[in-house]
């Protein structure tokens, strides 16, 4: 049966507040997980997916789980090893002994940012493409995949491991023209996700139908996601104000942008 009650992690963060006012219209009863309490969601559950207890109480119930929480964006390794490495270990763990089917996992492009980005007719990045973590919090959502093939494989436990792009409410740079995913999108992408039947542990893209896409659809498709956007009546604006892509420009040559060239966080 399609599932009904999902847990929602990083139900505070900015694709969690979208998703948070997109998915109940698919008929999704939401449970909201996050380190900070959210305004006016007095049942949302506070709490680190450090706290095991906690973790464990917070599925137990749940058809299925979007797994949002973590850090977004780089950070010194003992913090991404804190929450996003224990931390979904964690939240499988807690799932595996509440017999929760299916988790939804937050990827991201940066699993794989070293990839060049296509030019001109190179073909689009194939979503099995080799692993090339632009930081460690890339690093970190290969773990996270790694974690969910190995709960499928040894478990049962289903995954769809979405690598998003940039799901904001509008693109904002250039590179964003070819990654982005509209927040509509996104609630199409993870509804797919969580209703698509026998998906193991499947790694798809996640970005809207862009004119400029850099990487293959394909598997996210195969899931029933039929994209309705394109970020292109974006483009005259940014490309006017910021520039076309120079792709002798490190910062502009691979799939992870500014994450491939931004100087490491220390300590190490
Ligand atoms: P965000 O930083 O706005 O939200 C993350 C949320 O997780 C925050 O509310 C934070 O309080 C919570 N959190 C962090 N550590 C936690 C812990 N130990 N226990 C409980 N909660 C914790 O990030 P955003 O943009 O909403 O992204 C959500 C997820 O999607 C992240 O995993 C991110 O890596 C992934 N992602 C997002 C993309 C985007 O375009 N927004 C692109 C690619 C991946
Ligand atoms: C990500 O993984 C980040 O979580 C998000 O904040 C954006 O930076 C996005 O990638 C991106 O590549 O634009």
């Amino acid at each position: 049966p399609a599932p009904r009650t999902v847990l929602l992690t990083g139900a505070a963060g900015g694709l969690g507040t979208l998703m948070r006012d997109l998915l109940p219209a698919y008929g999704y009863e939401l449970r909201l997980l996050d380190l900070r309490p959210i305004e006016d969601e007095p049942d949302a559950i506070v709490a680190d997916l450090a706290d095991r207890e906690a973790v464990r109480e917070a599925v137990r119930g749940v058809d299925a789980i979007i797994h949002l929480a973590g850090i977004s964006l780089e950070a010194p390794f003992e913090k991404i090893l804190k929450a996003n490495i224990e931390g979904t270990y964690h939240l499988y763990e807690a799932a595996r002994e509440e017999g929760v089917g299916r988790v939804v996992f937050a990827s991201s492009n940066h699993a794989v940012g070293y990839t060049p980005r296509p030019q001109g007719d190179d073909p689009l990045i194939p979503v099995d493409t080799p692993r090339r973590p632009d930081t460690f919090y890339g690093l970190s959502k290969c773990f996270g995949e790694d974690l969910a093939q190995l709960y499928w494989d040894k478990h049962g436990l289903e995954t769809v491991s979405v690598r998003i792009g940039s799901c904001f409410p509008e693109p904002t740079s250039v590179r964003m023209l070819s990654v982005w995913m509209s927040p509509a999108d996104g609630a199409r992408l993870f509804h797919a996700a969580l209703t698509a039947e026998n998906v193991g542990h499947t790694v798809v893209h996640g970005s809207s139908a862009n004119t400029r896409l850099w990487w293959d659809l394909t598997s996210a498709r195969a899931l029933g996601y039929d994209p309705q956007d394109d970020s292109e009546p974006y483009a005259g604006k940014l490309i006017a104000e910021q520039g076309e892509l120079d792709p002798d420009d490190p910062a502009h040559a691979r799939l992870g942008g500014h994450f491939v060239t931004d100087p490491p966080i220390w300590p190490y």
